[in-house]
């Protein structure tokens, strides 16, 4: 649906009335309305680095969700207010591994005798508070995009290291097993909801890596029997998937990346190909309007919107930034000094990595 014209205006008057103090991030996840207020666009590691980039910009304007903003606070000065226009846009993953959850398990490792070998590492989609346990015990935060160069790092920190895979199981098992050779029964999950996980200390013993059980709800309904009907359907085509998407389905994908690698990886095919994508469908619709000359068809029978990414809408940007114009901070995302710190660390080792 095209933007209220009422609305676009008033979020370009609020724009230009902050000229240079304003920056506006834009998920590639976002709706179009929003993405067309962005100064810049990217997954969620290249906008806290873009935002970083911007230290005169007294005003960040987030548009994706919570831990995005929270990671672009940690790595902006702490002069540069992180704003999120609306504060229910959470990430169903990033909660599904809570702080006190991930400590229980710490301390379950202790007493079965493994924690001494394990190198906890976080996927970006956490919250900071994560990222600061990950800091504090010897671990790093990874990307989609260098995931398998952290596990890399990781496993190299102690002999017979295991590796805490939080909070999304399937990056964690499709790196693992599809680019480090790992086998699927060294790939065990580890279940916050029971006790000791859910596994026999056999299972802990046994495995090298340790998978939190957490997962995308968009990415999480591919299904590898779509994979099938779309290559009967049509001959030829290219299946490209998120490493989120379940291990069933990137195991038939022909090729497997980020967001970034998505939309590149369309940018550079030719015309009259064929591609089915499984990401989130703001994207594969924005991918599909700018390359007519290729099909390009969402590897869903259903629309798949991520619900939270949703809520910024334009008329809660539009609150945003006329707030920020009248001088008033709204919605502004600030993580403790002491997360931040130890945040921090797992950042820079993941900053560090070579490559
Ligand atoms: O699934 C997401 O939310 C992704 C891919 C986030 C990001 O940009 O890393
Ligand atoms: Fe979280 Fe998935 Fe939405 Fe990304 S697409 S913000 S991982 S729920």
């Amino acid at each position: 649906a095209a933007s209220d014209p009422d609305l676009v205006e008033r979020a370009r008057a609020a724009k230009a009335a902050l000229g240079d103090r304003l920056f506006v991030l834009g998920h590639h996840y976002q709706r179009d309305e929003v993405i067309q207020f962005a100064d810049v666009t990217g997954d969620s590691f290249k906008l806290a680095r873009d935002a970083a980039a911007r230290p005169d910009a007294e005003f960040i304007v987030f548009c994706g969700v919570h831990f995005m903003a929270e990671s672009a606070d940690i790595l902006t000065s702490p002069t540069q207010r992180v704003v999120l226009p609306d504060l229910a846009a959470g990430c169903s993953m990033a909660d599904m591994a809570r702080l006190r959850q991930v400590e229980d398990a710490w301390e379950a490792m202790a007493d079965a005798g493994i924690q001494d070998s394990v190198v906890p590492v976080t996927y970006m989609n956490s919250s900071a508070d994560i990222k600061a346990f990950c800091g504090r015990n010897g671990g790093v935060v990874c990307t989609s995009s260098n995931a398998e160069v952290a596990l890399d790092w990781a496993f190299a920190q102690k002999p017979d290291a295991k590796v805490l895979f939080l909070p999304d199981q399937h990056l964690g098992r499709n790196t693992a097993v599809l680019q480090m050779g790992i086998a699927l029964e060294e790939c065990v999950v580890w279940d916050p909801r029971q006790p000791g996980g859910g596994l026999t200390a056999e299972e802990l013993a046994g495995a090298r890596m340790i998978l939190w059980k957490g997962h995308c709800s968009v990415h999480g309904r591919f299904s590898e029997h779509v994979v099938d009907e779309l290559r009967a359907k049509h001959p030829g085509i290219n299946v490209l998937v998120h490493p989120e998407c379940k291990h069933e389905v990137v195991l038939k994908a022909d090729l497997v990346g980020s967001t970034e690698f998505i939309i590149k990886t369309i940018e550079a095919a030719e015309p009259g190909t064929v591609w089915a994508i499984g990401t989130e469908l703001n994207l594969v619709k924005r991918l599909a309007d700018a390359h007519p000359d290729k099909t390009i068809v969402f590897l869903d029978r259903n629309v798949c919107y991520c619900s939270t990414m949703n809520r910024i809408d334009l008329p809660h940007l539009v609150w945003a930034l006329e707030n920020l114009a009248a001088g008033q901070v709204v919605n502004q995302i600030t993580v403790d000094p002491e997360t931040e710190a130890d945040a921090l660390v797992a950042l820079q080792r993941m900053l560090d990595l070579p490559g």
